[in-house]
């Protein structure tokens, strides 16, 4: 379905059709821009940005590219073609028709999980403000923002879902997602992740790569959900997802490329040589590798989660492609956890299937994140250095689940908490290692030239060339 543009709020979802509702969502928009405005990309409001736009759901052709303010963005709210007759495809409601309004007795669950969702949204948006004050080419500025104003639709999404569904419980919740803010003492960002400062370039490559992909996965999820409305929403929001771990994925490695490209300039792999060099050293990458990874395996939730498992059963959230699986309602399924026992022991514990629905997911992201290492290795190998970068192990520096406030090493060995401490400068971005990262963060701004840390990228935007003016400063 074609969505139409001459709407002050551009939609598929016959807004029109709906004026209680698309009053409250005008009501409601002034207020976003103004969080835009005030939390949004600090001092590029003037900018013309080559930015994509959604235009349409259509997989062959959603999205069409020009040179527009962010401000005056077209944030809109699309939902993906519904499917005739979708029935529920796992738990206790597997095959009962899909629900067109929300079932009365998973209100509140639902309304949670999508102001959790809805939440990250902004909190990406307000972590990543000043990045563009120091962007490392014309090229990178221009994917801030793609991504910083995709991640404001996808706000939009969940707060069409609220103001449509949920009532005035919905319209409540929707003004406070633009009351929280990321890292605020008094009103922080739900989910830790989106508590931490994004403030070098390198924190915006792995936070793409690793955070948005859990966003990936927790929308992969909810596109399973039993609420249709929810499903189809997600479905289109993982269309754009793709730029986003795209944006990572190619950032991290061009970091690399370039790293090696001084490596072998220098001849070797001493680290400060590197440094001096105006690039970034491996074990550096690693220890931000370290960091981010740890840190979006939290948002996952806890191994064994009686919400997870109700969730499950009630059709609510699902797993990553639930078709894939053979049993949809895994009612009498097991699944083997790995528990901490005593300060550096290991135990095994059996425990039901649905119960373990955070660690499926979680599994299924682990093996996602490996592609990209693996990619960033063969670059490393190719370059003839004996250098390996590794994912460390899912129970290294957690704050959420079994392995909370443990001392895990890297290879996932339990450790007294002293030789832990003694280490973990080796293992995560020390206070010297981030000053160094931030010293290199120069603004680049002259078409086609990058900063000394990273390599250009293989191709433009929508073919065009690296060299494009992709943002125009005013
Ligand atoms: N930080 O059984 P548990 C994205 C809470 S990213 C703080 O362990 P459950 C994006 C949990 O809320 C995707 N609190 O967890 C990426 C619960 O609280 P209550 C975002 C946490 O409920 C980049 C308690 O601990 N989408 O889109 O099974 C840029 C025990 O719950 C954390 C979603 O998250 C944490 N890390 O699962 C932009 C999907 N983890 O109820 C965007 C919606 C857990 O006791 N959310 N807790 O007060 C969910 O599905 C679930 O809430 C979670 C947790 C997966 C997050």
């Amino acid at each position: 379905m074609a969505i139409d543009y001459q709407e002050l709020i551009p939609n598929n979802v016959d807004l029109t059709d709906n004026k209680v509702l698309q009053r409250a969502l005008e009501h409601w928009q002034p207020r976003f821009i103004d969080w835009w405005r005030e939390m949004g990309p600090s001092d590029f409001l003037a900018s013309d940005v080559y930015l994509r736009t959604a235009t349409s759901v259509d997989a062959k052709g959603w999205a069409s590219y020009g040179a527009v303010k962010m401000p005056e963005y077209r944030w809109g709210i699309f939902l993906a073609d519904a499917v005739p007759d979708r029935r529920i495809g796992f738990g206790d409601e597997y095959g009962k028709p899909a629900w067109q309004q929300v079932p009365g007795e998973h209100r509140s669950v639902l309304r949670r999980l999508i102001v959790t969702q809805g939440d990250t949204e902004p909190a990406s948006v307000e972590q990543q403000r000043l990045l563009g004050h120091t962007c490392p080419s014309l090229y990178d500025l221009r994917n801030l923002f793609q991504v910083n104003v995709e991640e404001g639709r996808h706000l939009w999404a969940m707060v069409y879902l609220l103001h449509a569904y949920f009532g005035r419980d919905g319209r409540e919740e929707a003004e406070e997602l633009l009351q929280r803010h990321s890292g605020d003492a008094d009103k922080p960002r739900i989910l830790g992740t989106f508590n931490e400062p994004v403030s070098d370039w390198l924190s915006f490559f792995m936070f793409t790569y690793f955070t948005d992909r859990d966003g990936k996965f927790q929308l992969k999820s909810l596109a399973e959900s039993g609420f249709d409305p929810l499903a189809r929403t997600c479905q289109f929001m993982l269309t754009e997802e793709a730029h986003h771990m795209f944006v990572g994925e190619t950032g991290i490695g061009r970091v690399v490329k370039r790293t090696l490209e001084v490596m072998k300039e220098l001849g070797g792999d001493d680290p400060a040589a590197i440094r001096s060099a105006g690039a970034i050293d491996l074990p550096t990458i690693q220890k931000y590798l370290n960091f981010w990874f740890s840190s979006s395996l939290d948002l996952f939730g806890a191994e064994n989660s009686s919400n997870a498992a109700s969730y499950f059963a009630a059709g609510i959230k699902g797993r990553p492609d639930e078709s894939n699986y053979e049993d949809h309602t895994a009612r009498d399924a097991v699944f083997e956890l790995a528990l901490p026992e005593g300060e550096t022991g290991i135990r095994s514990e059996t425990i039901a299937l649905r119960n373990a629905m955070n660690e499926v997911t979680r599994g299924a992201y682990v093996r996602d994140c490996e592609i990209g290492v693996k990619r960033w290795n063969r670059l490393i190998a190719k370059a003839g250095i004996g250098a390996e970068l590794t994912l460390p192990s899912p129970r290294f520096r957690r704050a959420i689940g079994a392995w909370a406030g443990r001392s895990v090493d890297p290879g996932g060995q339990p450790i007294a908490a002293a030789a832990w401490q003694a280490q973990q400068d080796h293992w995560l971005p020390s206070q010297s290692d981030r000053d160094f990262v931030r010293s290199l963060m120069q603004r680049v701004t002259a078409p086609g030239k990058m900063a000394s840390w990273i390599a250009p990228p293989d191709r433009g935007i929508n073919n065009l060339p690296v060299e494009y003016a992709y943002v125009h400063l005013q």
